[in-house]
């Protein structure tokens, strides 16, 4: 592709998906109910009242994705693995024919020269498991290191890169601070247990991955923020979120402490739920640093609702079907500042997640012309390029996502797929994105 910036010959090509936004199949071979299933069916949670029953229905048609991925030219592909597949309710030993599905996947991607990228928790989990508290309790990081050990056994052979967890800040925030996402709980600061006891999950399932023959890494939504006036109120505002939303996951991974300011910003968590011993499992050396980025943050100071930030828009920013502000060299700045902030405790980084949802619109051929997309994966791209070129160790990049999928709680209205996906027939359609990737892809590997 000409005027494209040349990236490494090594540098890794992927596109991501996750188990609840594209399986289906909930009920099949013996899988449990997870959080997301309970959410998704209680009236008003999603819009409108979408659920993952069919969802792409991935389950039965693997094959036909696996395709469209050897057709890309990617060199690996993230995936998740659904916990209540493994282990219908969370605990005891492992449902072998939830195993048997990935099996054959990880195969299937071997088979076509695809590196498989496994994320052990995407937010599916064990409803069982949310019965007795959830990530609130200290038992959960227990048995999320006795299901990844389970996979460990059956895939740590073929795997080439796992992810513990996949943007533990969403979770805290959007499941147990806010309520938007499964669970739904609106705990404010006292969500804050949920950020620590995923992190234990992280550690300990760091330790059960001991002896894989693959990387291991976990995935962070990272974002800039940028305070909306240089008063003191909003720089104080733009520091808050910076912590809630990067800090508090960053620090105890890559340094084994916590902010200083975290008691002062969580006011009225529980801490005691940090005991001896956990930062050092925390922040157990990673092979790798997963960076989910989308969009930065703009903030004012704000009520108590929110923890004192406000985000508000960037003036003249473009927005996408999401409502997210299109800010391309935030990427660079992110990428940059993270060396800035963390020098040599930071590990070499997989962009693991970025893409944008558009308001797809067929031609009456059936074909989706997203120049739109194009236009922000191309400027994305080149900031991760830029990123690297001021000296980021960016080792890969995978867009979100391969298909249209469940959004979470804005269901199947937005697409962020590079193939679209017809929801009365599930026929995949590729968009012009998808050749465009498959060209960036090509003249990456050098053809
Ligand atoms: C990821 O989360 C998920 O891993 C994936 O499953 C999901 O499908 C995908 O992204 C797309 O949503 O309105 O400015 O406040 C994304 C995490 C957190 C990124 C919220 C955007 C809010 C933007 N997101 N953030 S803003």
């Amino acid at each position: 592709m000409t005027g494209f910036p040349q990236f490494p010959a090594d540098f890794v090509w992927g596109v991501a998906t996750a188990s609840y936004q594209i399986e289906g199949a909930v009920t099949e071979d013996g899988r449990g109910p997870s959080i997301w299933d309970t959410f998704s069916h209680t009236p008003g949670r999603t819009d409108n009242g979408d659920t993952g029953d069919v969802a792409d229905d991935h389950y039965h048609r693997s094959d036909e994705d696996l395709d469209l991925m050897a057709g890309l030219g990617v060199d690996a592909y993230r995936f998740s693995i659904a916990w209540p597949r493994i282990q219908p309710t969370g605990s005891g030993p492992a449902n072998q024919r939830g195993l048997d599905f990935y099996d054959r996947l990880v195969d299937g991607l071997l088979a076509r020269g695809i590196t498989p990228a496994a994320t052990l928790y995407h937010w599916d989990l064990p409803q069982a498991l949310e019965d007795r508290g959830g990530w609130l309790q200290r038992e959960i990081p227990e048995r999320f290191a006795e299901y990844v050990a389970l996979v460990a056994d059956r895939l740590g052979d073929r795997v080439g890169y796992w992810i513990t967890l996949n943007e533990p800040f969403v979770v805290t925030a959007f499941g147990y601070a806010l309520g938007t996402h499964a669970p739904g709980h609106r705990l404010l600061a006292g969500a804050f247990p949920v950020a620590h006891h995923q992190l234990l999950g992280h550690g300990l399932a760091v330790q059960a991955l001991r002896g894989v023959a693959g990387r291991v890494g976990v995935t962070n939504a990272l974002a800039p923020v940028h305070p909306a006036s240089s008063s003191p109120e909003d720089e104080l505002a733009a520091g808050v979120l910076d912590l809630l939303h990067n800090r508090t996951y960053n620090d105890p991974l890559l340094t084994g402490r916590y902010p200083d300011e975290l008691a002062a910003v969580y006011r009225g968590a529980d801490l005691s739920v940090i005991r001896d011993g956990d930062l050092s499992l925390i922040s157990a050396p990673l092979d790798f640093l997963g960076v989910n980025f989308y969009n930065p943050h703009r903030v004012r100071a704000g009520g108590p609702e929110q923890l004192g930030t406000e985000i508000v828009e960037y003036p003249g920013a473009p927005t996408t079907a999401m409502g997210w502000p299109v800010v391309p060299e935030a990427f660079t700045e992110l990428l940059t500042g993270l060396v800035t902030q963390y020098g040599c405790a930071l590990p070499p980084i997989y962009v693991t997640e970025n893409g944008a949802a558009y308001d797809d619109r067929p031609d009456p051929d059936g074909r989706v012309q997203d120049d739109d997309r194009i236009a922000y994966l191309d400027a994305h791209l080149r900031a991760v390029h830029a990123a690297m070129a001021a000296g980021v160790d960016v080792r890969g990049y995978f867009c979100w996502s391969l298909l249209d999928n469940f959004e979470w709680s804005e269901g199947y209205d937005k697409r962020f797929g590079l193939v679209r996906v017809d929801y009365d027939t599930l026929r995949r359609t590729p968009k012009a994105s998808y050749d465009w990737y498959r060209a960036v892809i090509a003249s990456g590997d050098g053809s």
